[in-house]
């Protein structure tokens, strides 16, 4: 497989993803500001939507959208219980947190990297993260990750937006538990694997 992928893009959810899954991928650098990969090729011949991430299968099929993304690599290694099993309601609640992820947090602040988004509408979009997160670390009280004692493909998912709090200057130092939450995140192995694969971590 390969996981196409920008340094600290939203692509770092599947990166996570595979490393926690302990599968064999080859990951390919795909610039979110010149849409080309190391080796020139332009990524839109690739990837139409420019976008990343992008999971390429051994067999050569396209499979876009994180939360479909993390959800596939899941399923291939079962024993590491990234996900719940297809068809309970439990797997549906993880696709409720992706959902809302990519929705509410992931997509509230890709207006703050925009330098074309005029700046009240950057409080407007500030303040509706903030009111998200706010309810957000109100839900991790007492738990160790979003599903509860098992690290999930959703945390690698919320570790990954919530990075982006400092550079876009989201104010998260009043929200105890996600704190604590992405510290604990932060240490594990195969976080810290693929933010070193990344670059963004030592
Ligand atoms: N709907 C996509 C959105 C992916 C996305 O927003 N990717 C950003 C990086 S976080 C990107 O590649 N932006 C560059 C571009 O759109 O050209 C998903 O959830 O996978």
């Amino acid at each position: 497989m390969k996981l196409y992928y920008s340094p600290g893009a939203c692509s770092l959810s599947p990166h996570i993803a595979l490393h926690e899954a302990g599968l064999a991928f080859e990951p390919v650098l795909a610039s979110t500001k010149s849409h080309k990969l190391q080796d020139g090729t332009d990524y839109y011949t690739i990837n139409p939507l420019g976008y990343v991430p992008l999971l390429e299968l051994d067999d050569g099929t396209l499979l876009r959208e994180g939360p479909a993304i993390v959800q596939y690599i899941a399923d291939l290694a079962p024993t590491k219980n990234l996900a719940p099993a297809a068809g309970t309601l439990q797997r549906y609640r993880l696709q409720e947190w992706l959902t809302f992820i990519g929705t509410e947090i992931h997509k509230g602040f890709s207006p703050l990297f925009n330098p074309a988004t005029p700046d009240e509408y950057k409080t407007i979009a500030r303040d509706k993260l903030a009111s998200r997160l706010k309810w957000l670390d109100g839900q991790l009280e007492g738990k160790q990750y979003l599903m509860g004692e098992h690290f999930g493909v959703a945390d690698g998912y919320l570790f990954t937006v919530t990075n982006w709090a400092k550079p876009t200057g989201v104010d998260i130092s009043g929200l105890p538990n996600l704190l604590a939450y992405r510290e604990r995140v932060a240490a594990r192995p195969g976080v810290q694997a693929a933010m070193k694969a990344e670059g963004l971590a030592k």
